[in-house]
């Protein structure tokens, strides 16, 4: 059958086609038997469209979900946009539009990049959070938090991203790029847009966060995730544990508290330093500075007067904001004490003390963690009204649920303009509201929430989207109960401590209220690796972002795939090279060719057998099935392709000229699937005869029986000379009449012993033959 060149165009347009009429992945979401939630993390539409990381990280995920449902699982791919908050809105402003409008046409390109890649999603579920039928929940969610004591208004000095104009969580700001590490309150970027972030004192509402600091902790012990993930998280919390001592100061009734995870060091202490608002102020927060406030603190365990400092590197919020001086053992300190001339006093490090100070009464075991209740008001427009009302009396009351969504208005003036309130505090029409308790006049909460609160229950949205409840409650409770947790999560490293802390907390949450039966929203993630353009992460600003789109048009999709999966495995930073691509085109048309080309529906080469009776291609087959569902599994897929493109290899040196049998070449053919889709659909149909879709067959098995590489060697002889020798099983080897037939058939030895009688043979099991003729002298 020879159908011509391959026309990605047609073909691919054809089955994306297809795959839609047919609904082939939209699943039964009520009555499937064996479900299976595959997760990629939905994007922010912050730009035109997918750029080629994109590709290269939703692929690995698509990739892995035909696997799964080739495996015979129900598998649902849902789709969405993370399109409230700065991300959008940004990149809104920079198009000079309204975000709502911008995300109208980014989200269309988005969903047909994701289509033409050829990506297996159920549209039937999307969601985007700036929709006002999820982010009603979203502000649901924030009533839950508010009611169970975990959301609250405080006054505090923030981080202020003098760009967005807005505050921003800990989290949120990322260590400057020549930083080590980041330190919150110091000299960190936006991790928007990159500017230096300062301080302001501001009222905010947080979420208490710290409070689930040690469930956060001990759940990664629980949980299947990529290491380095893991890593980050715990260092992010950053569990200390140390002691609280207490000393008195000289002319004062009040005890200065002091934390320490060193109280072995407590004889060596000099000074004492605290925390100064003034001096952390000041721009240029590396070097160390101080005042001498006059006073002096009493060591307790040898009488010794410690100066008092108030510095600029002891951090307000951290511990109890005071620390014990101990430039022996401690650089920060050395480097203070040296520059204000400050003894130093080195004692043994004692171990007793822990003990001690507890039995001396000075002090107590304590516990600190870095992390900090996450900010959550942002003072922009482009987000999910804050649902609350302040009242002269009632104080905060959280909106009624029948009141729900608190709808964001349609203004023009949503630019930010930094004053410490958002575009919609000037919006009196939206403000002026009635308490939810008393019926006076009040005022609603003009500040909208951080972009990640949306994102930290979405998972648990998508099955539910559609469903009869779903305009009643955020997520329908059987549904939920069928579908979550999520069984498999891929997506991105950068959110380790964002969002991917923060979707734990809130699973965690929910779970305490009841309403959810996990604490794990992820009980698997893989977080994949970045791609590189000319050795950069691709970014706008850098000007080294690939569009898919234009080698989606000239190579095709499933070209694409494989050239993007083929760079290196899924957690590695592959370097993207135009030149790569076109060899992926040529590897799909040789592949192409191999199956149209053939006689019949068999391929050529199969049946050819090595000397040892061997069949080459199919013990070559079963082979790349283990490799290939090996590999998948732990998302090496370039050594999964690699095993393909051998086999094909050795299908196309096969010159037995016999064919491969039909049986053979739909296994290739779904070994090929996951990776290139569209051209494995249309062979499947056109050259292979089938009906169904071939994404919906099951993936093949391998027959260990070929596998095995117990062979041995067995030496042939003719009157005691070496004549050849043949390969073959083991077992095989140990059975006369089949040695004896393989032997004779070889050249060398059929020579030898033509025209000749064979007097006897000689037969060692394993090991040798020696045909003894009537000419021989043996
Ligand atoms: C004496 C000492 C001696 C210390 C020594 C360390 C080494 P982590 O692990 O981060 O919890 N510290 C305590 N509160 C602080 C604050 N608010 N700002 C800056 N530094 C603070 O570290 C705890 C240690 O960091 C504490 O133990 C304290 O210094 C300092 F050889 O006390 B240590
Ligand atoms: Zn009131």
């Amino acid at each position: 059958m020879n159908l011509g060149k391959y026309d990605h165009k047609k073909i691919e347009a054809k089955w994306q086609k297809k795959w839609e009429e047919q609904g082939l992945y939209i699943i039964d979401i009520d009555s499937v038997k064996k479900p299976f939630y595959n997760l990629y993390m939905f994007p922010y539409p912050s730009a035109e469209g997918l750029h080629a990381g994109h590709a290269f990280s939703s692929t690995g995920s698509d990739i892995y979900g035909r696997f799964m449902r080739m495996n015979g699982y129900d598998v649902f791919q849902p789709m969405g946009y993370d399109s409230f908050g700065i991300h959008a809105e940004n990149y809104a402003f920079k198009t000079g539009e309204h975000p709502k409008k911008m995300l109208d046409r980014t989200i269309e390109h988005f969903e047909d990049q994701f289509k033409k890649l050829g990506h297996g999603y159920d549209w039937t579920r999307k969601l985007a959070t700036s929709d006002s039928g999820y982010y009603k929940w979203t502000q649901w969610l924030f009533i839950q938090l508010f009611r169970a004591g975990l959301a609250y208004k405080k006054k505090a000095s923030v981080n202020f991203c003098p760009s967005c104009k807005t505050v921003l969580a800990d989290e949120q700001v990322i260590p400057a790029r020549n930083a080590t590490q980041s330190v919150a309150g110091g000299d960190g970027e936006c991790e928007r847009c990159q500017s230096k972030v300062g301080q302001k004192d501001l009222e905010q509402w947080f979420f208490k966060i710290t409070g689930y600091a040690d469930r956060l902790l001990g759940g990664l012990e629980k949980i299947d995730w990529s290491e380095r993930v893991k890593v980050a998280q715990r260092a992010w919390i950053g569990k200390s544990e140390g002691m609280i001592i207490a000393f008195t100061v000289e002319g004062e009734k009040e005890d200065l508290k002091v934390f320490t995870t060193r109280p072995d060091t407590l004889e060596s202490a000099t000074f004492i330093a605290t925390s100064s608002k003034d001096l952390s102020s000041l721009e240029d927060s590396k070097e160390k500075l101080g005042k001498f406030t006059g006073k002096y603190a009493i060591n307790p365990i040898n009488g010794r007067k410690l100066p008092i400092w108030e510095t600029n590197y002891v951090e307000g919020s951290y511990g109890t904001g005071v620390i014990m001086g101990v430039p022996a053992y401690d650089e920060r300190d050395m480097e203070f004490a040296k520059k204000y001339d400050i003894d130093i006093v080195t004692e043994e490090l004692n171990d007793n003390l822990w003990k001690r100070i507890e039995k001396e009464g000075w002090g107590k075991k304590d516990t600190n963690y870095h992390l900090r209740d996450w900010l959550v008001s942002r003072q922009r427009y482009w987000g999910a009204p804050i649902p609350m009302i302040y009242c002269d009396k009632c104080k905060w009351q959280p909106v009624l649920e029948k009141d729900l969504p608190v709808l964001l208005p349609e203004i023009k003036d949503y630019k930010p303009e930094g004053t410490g309130e958002g575009p919609l505090a000037n919006h009196p029409e939206f403000f002026t509201a009635r308490c939810p308790l008393c019926g006076s006049e009040a005022r609603r909460e003009t500040d909208v929430m951080d972009t990640f609160v949306d994102s930290s229950w979405y998972h648990i949205r998508y099955p539910s989207v559609g469903s009869k409840s779903a305009g009643k409650m955020p997520f329908d409770p059987v549904i939920t109960k069928k579908w979550l947790p999520v069984d498999f999560y891929f997506g991105g490293a950068e959110h380790s401590v964002l969002h991917l802390m923060y979707a734990r907390f809130i699973g965690m949450f929910l779970f305490d209220q009841g309403l959810i039966e996990f604490e794990e929203p992820y009980p698997r993630f893989f977080a994949h690796g970045l791609m590189i353009k000319d050795g950069a992460k691709m970014s706008k600003s850098r000007g080294n972002v690939v569009n898919p789109d234009e080698y989606i048009s000239k190579y095709g999709s499933d070209a694409l795939r494989l050239y993007l999966m083929f760079m290196g495995p899924m957690d590695g930073y592959p370097d993207f090279r135009d030149t790569g691509i076109e060899g992926m085109r040529r590897f799909v048309e040789r592949v192409w060719k191999l199956f149209t080309n053939s006689q019949d529906d068999r391929l050529p080469g199969g049946g050819r057998k090595d000397s040892s009776g061997v069949d080459v291609v199919k013990s070559k087959l079963h082979q790349t099935i283990k490799k290939v569902t090996e590999d998948i599994q732990v998302f090496k897929y370039n050594t999964a392709i690699a095993a393909i493109m051998e086999l094909i290899n050795v299908i196309s040196d096969a010159d037995g000229g016999s064919s491969l049998p039909r049986v053979s070449s739909k296994t290739l053919c779904q070994l090929l699937a996951p990776f290139t889709p569209h051209m494995a659909e249309e062979v499947w149909h056109t050259v292979l005869g089938q009906k169904s879709s071939i994404h919906t067959s099951p993936w093949p098995k391998y027959d260990p029986e070929y596998l095995k590489e117990d062979r041995v060697t067995i030496v042939i002889q003719v009157d005691g000379k070496l004549r050849g020798q043949i390969q073959m099983k083991t077992e095989n080897s140990k059975n006369k009449e089949a040695v004896e037939k393989l032997a004779k058939g070889e050249q060398s030895v059929s020579k030898n012993i033509a025209g000749k009688q064979i007097k006897k043979t000689v037969f060692v099991e394993g090991k040798l033959i020696n045909f003894v003729t009537t000419n021989g002298k043996s």
